[in-house]
């Protein structure tokens, strides 16, 4: 048990029954295969959110307000496989609830389960994909649940645009749809990329986001840097045109690989969750009811099993 809040916000801005959103840390790090570490980023991301400032200047909106609710983290680690599963089953209870539920790993394998869930609750799902790597690995190292794997069934299972590629093996190019891929060396010299990205999205968009699409001299502090990345201006611009042209169900934030002497990744992080919610949110009163749309699971598609029937 726990009395610490996202944030450090009041506790009246933090309880389940009354919170819009909800927050679910997975510290997760079982299948990265250079630098370790992907597991303490939920905690790195919780303290540099404490100390951060929570009136967005941009949107002019203490979003916080809305409610936040601090799940309690997932430390299931026995293996990947059912790590994904605990995943899946806790983000889809959330959704369930009516939350605009976001997730916070750990490494990207997480988010194989918060894709799953999103895609089994809302109509026509499109997977705003923001990394460095493809991902679209079926199997790797014995597992499908492994982080080179994050968005292989986002493939096959909804509209995938993948957006910020700038490393990935030659067998993804067979399993890869080039229409639907912003490849970094080609951003750099479009000034049209984000109309276009926006253009090949759905109406129902899951956004994941791992933080090495973002160039390594902002976000140094992430598993596998890639040279030649996003920065933080032209990232805020795309997120806020996503934002409000399309209805965005929920997201992740994955591979935040801290360091004690880099403090600045971890604030980025927490200000670019607090960014996301801020849009999310802009234009929304306190008291509105929030309505996130989702659909009720047809009976037999998953194994999930409500504990409780109180939604
Ligand atoms: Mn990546």
């Amino acid at each position: 048990m726990t009395t610490k809040t996202y944030a450090g916000i009041p506790q009246q801005y933090a309880a389940l029954e009354t919170s819009k959103i909800v927050l679910i840390p997975v510290p997760y790090d079982g299948t990265s295969t250079w630098q370790k570490g992907a597991d303490k980023g939920p905690e790195a991301f919780l303290n540099a959110s404490e100390n951060m400032e929570v009136y967005d200047i941009e949107t002019g909106t203490e979003v916080y307000k809305q409610g936040v609710y601090l799940a309690e983290a997932i430390t299931e680690k026995s293996s990947p496989e059912a790590v994904v599963d605990k995943v899946h089953k806790t983000v889809k209870e959330y959704i369930l609830r009516n939350k605009f539920v976001t997730i916070f790993g750990g490494e990207h394998s997480i988010s194989i389960g918060t894709i799953r869930a999103f895609n089994e609750c809302f109509d026509d799902l499109t997977v705003l994909h923001i990394d460095a790597h493809a991902d679209l690995r079926k199997e790797y190292e014995g597992s499908k649940c492994n982080h080179a794997c994050a968005v292989y069934e986002a493939s096959q299972t909804t509209n995938l645009i993948q957006v910020g590629i700038r490393s990935m093996d030659v067998a993804e190019t067979r399993v890869m749809d080039e229409e639907k891929v912003w490849f970094a060396h080609d951003m750099a010299h479009d000034e049209y990329w984000m109309d276009n990205v926006i253009e090949a999205l759905g109406d129902n968009v899951f956004i994941t986001f791992d933080l090495d699409a973002l160039d390594p001299s902002i976000m140094p502090s992430t598993g596998t840097p890639e040279p030649g990345g996003l920065f933080w201006y032209e990232t805020l611009e795309f997120l806020k045109e996503v934002f409000a042209q399309k209805n965005v169900v929920g997201f992740d934030i994955v591979e935040l690989c801290p360091r004690p002497e880099e403090k600045s990744s971890d604030f980025l992080a927490a200000k670019l969750y607090y960014k996301m919610l801020s849009y999310k949110f802009e234009g929304t009163n306190e008291s509105d009811e929030f309505e996130s749309n989702f659909k009720e699971p047809k009976k037999g598609v998953s194994k999930f099993n409500s504990q409780s029937d109180d939604f």
